[in-house]
Formats: structure tokens, sequence, C-alpha cells
């Protein structure tokens, strides 16, 4: 039998956390074979409630599950992880300058950077969910230099997956059948949702999405703008920000990063940018990637056209902003 894999989710006791241990403890995002030790941190407010997800778990008896440990203490919840999903944070309250929840991730991803660093397995990996997430993760790879910096990646997957969504939705097609739309850049408003290289696969054969919709205007107008603003849709549709769609995702990036993505297929992951396709180099950046033994590889050769240069560059240009902007709190 596998030794269990430790995965640490913080802020598993908000909404996204409780969507997403299940999944993992049922072998989502690391394989049906594959036993899994939870680590659960929350922050002292949280932490009956974290309890109840506990006991929430040991009910549901998961066969895939060897442990549970749930935990206010940061040390204690990343020792000898080798996962880290890191889902908490400080969300923006009505009234607050962007400038002061910043702030307040800033001295959360510091602290808990530190903590990985020092007692996480070796070779851990660490998913970034918590908003802004580019850049939280960012703020994570600079205050953890002994973890390589290919190992600190953010969460672009959801985007990914609603772009296969509304491709899937406008040619009435499976969505197991559209793939290779790319994320580019931040997961803001200002992604960069591209459809140029996706294709669908029809009975006959692979045909590129763009000759399938024969609706530029929809591809350069709508569906841009229904995946950059699909998170306030759903806030809008049902009170609560995106948790089912958000824990998957994250199950969905994992999976891929440990097991490889298949042959011929990218995904999107925010990654530390080496200046691939003219992004900002030494910001987190989301590319297409492909994944084999446990590491990324950002796609390369893909044409960017006129349109989509611009796209790419506004959104770079906003995760430089914020990387300025997390500096100015540190100091
Ligand atoms: P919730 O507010 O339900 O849960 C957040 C949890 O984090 C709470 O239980 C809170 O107590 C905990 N927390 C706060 N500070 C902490 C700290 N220092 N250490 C550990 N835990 C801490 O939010 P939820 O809806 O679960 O969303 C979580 C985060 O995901 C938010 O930042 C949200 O903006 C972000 N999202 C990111 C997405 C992505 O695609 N990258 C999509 C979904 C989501 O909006």
């Amino acid at each position: 039998a596998k030794e269990p894999v430790r995965v640490l989710v913080s802020g598993a006791a908000g909404q996204i956390g409780y969507a997403l241990v299940p999944m993992i403890a049922r072998g989502v995002m690391l394989g049906a074979d594959q036993p899994v030790i939870l680590h659960m941190l929350d922050i002292p407010p949280a932490a009956e409630a974290l309890n109840g997800v506990k006991m929430e778990l040991v009910d549901a008896a998961f066969p895939l599950l060897k442990g549970v440990v749930a935990t206010t203490d940061v040390v204690e919840a990343c020792t000898g992880v080798n996962i880290a999903v890191m889902v908490g944070g400080f969300p923006r309250k009505e009234g607050m300058e962007r400038k002061d929840v910043m702030s307040k991730n800033v001295s959360i991803y510091k602290s808990q950077a530190s903590a990985l660093e020092q007692h996480a397995a070796p070779n851990c990996k660490v998913l970034v969910v918590a908003n802004p997430a580019n850049t939280n993760a960012l703020i994570l790879k600079e205050f953890a230099p002994s973890i390589p910096a290919k190992n600190i990646t953010c969460l672009t997957r959801l985007d990914h997956n609603r772009a296969l969504g509304q491709i899937s939705e406008k040619l009435n097609v499976q969505v197991s059948d559209v793939k290779n739309v790319i994320i580019w850049g931040n997961h803001s408003s200002t992604q960069y949702p591209d459809v140029n290289h996706a294709t669908v696969k029809t009975p006959s054969a692979e045909k590129p999405v763009c000759e399938l919709v024969k609706d530029d205007a929809w591809l350069n107008g709508e569906f841009i703008t229904t995946v950059q603003q699909r998170g306030a849709a759903i806030i809008k549709a049902r009170k609560l920000s995106s948790a089912l769609s958000a824990a998957s995702a994250a199950c969905d990036h994992i999976r891929d990063w440990v097991l490889g993505t298949p042959e011929g297929t990218w995904v999107s992951m925010g990654v530390y940018s080496d200046g691939s396709y003219n992004a900002p180099a030494g910001v987190i950046y989301s590319f297409p990637v492909t994944c084999r033994n446990g590491e990324w590889t950002i796609v390369q050769g893909l044409v960017i056209d006129e349109f989509s240069r611009k796209k790419l560059d506004l959104t770079g240009a906003e995760l430089t902003k914020e990387k300025e902007l997390a500096y100015s709190c540190l100091s």
C-alpha cells in the first residue's frame, strides 16, 4: 500500500475548505489509491467550526483518510506536509482600501511562508487559492527562499474550467471534448481567457474552436467578459462566492501537477514567470503549462496575435502594480 500523503488546507473552516476537504479525502485530488492525512488550519475565532469539520470527516468514514490534524497552530499545521493548499486569507470587506487588504494578506503569507519553509516536507508543492492569489503566492515565494520557485503556484484553473464550460455551452458539445483554452495573467478581471489555440474533438477530427464558433464578436467580447466576471455573477446568484467549483479546480490543479497532463493537452497555472511570451518576469503569471514527473513546463511557441498581445500586457501590468503595492506594505 502507498504511504499517506499529507495535505494542508489553510482556511479549512471556510466555504471552499468545506467543499475541498471531502474531495481530497475521497481521492479526487491525488487518486483513488492514494491514502491521505489532512492537515486543516484556521484562526482561533474559527476553531470550533474547524473542529466541526473534523467531526464530519470522521463521520464520513472515508477509507483513504488516514488521519486529520485540525489546528490553529501554523507550525503544527505545516509540519511534514507534502502538498499545501492555501485557501485562508483576509477577505476584502466593504469600505476597505485595496492597500489595507493587501497589507493583511502580505503579513499572513509572509508568516505562513516561513512556517512552510521550516516545517513542510522537502519538495512540498504549494497552491495559493486565497486572493489576491497571484500576489499572495509571490509573497510566499519571496519569504520561503529555500522552497524552489517552481513549487509555488496559484489557482487560475477555475477560470480555465469556466472558459471550457462557456465553449461547451456555446457549441453544445461535451466539456470533456474541449481543450487547450488558456488563462493568461492575473486571477482578476484583467485575466485574458484565450481560445485561439483551443480545440474541440469531433467524430472526424480535432477542430479549432475559432472555426466552430462562427461568431467573432462573441469570442472577442461576451465570452471574455463572462469568464472574467463569472466570480461576481456567482456571488450575485448565490449571495456567496464560488466554492464547489473552486474546490474542484484546486483538485484538478494538484492532480495534473502531480500525476501529469494528458498527451496533447495543456492547462492553466499561475507560476513564477521567466518572461515567456514577454510577460513580466518575477511575478506569478498564469500560463499554459504541461506537467510531467511532478513538474510543470510553460508551453512555448504559441503565436500571439495583436489583440491578445494587448491583453497579455494589460494583465501583466496589473501584476507588476500589485507586486509594488505588496512591497510597499512590507516597508
Ligand atoms: P471564507 O471566508 O469562507 O474562508 C476563509 C477562511 O480562511 C476562514 O475560515 C478564515 O477564518 C480563514 N482564515 C483567515 N485568515 C487566516 C489565516 N491567517 N490562516 C488560516 N486561515 C485563515 O472564504 P472562501 O469563500 O472559502 O474563499 C477563500 C479564498 O479563496 C478567498 O480569498 C477568495 O477570494 C479566494 N478565491 C479564489 C479563487 C481562485 O480561483 N483563485 C476562486 C474562489 C475564491 O473566491
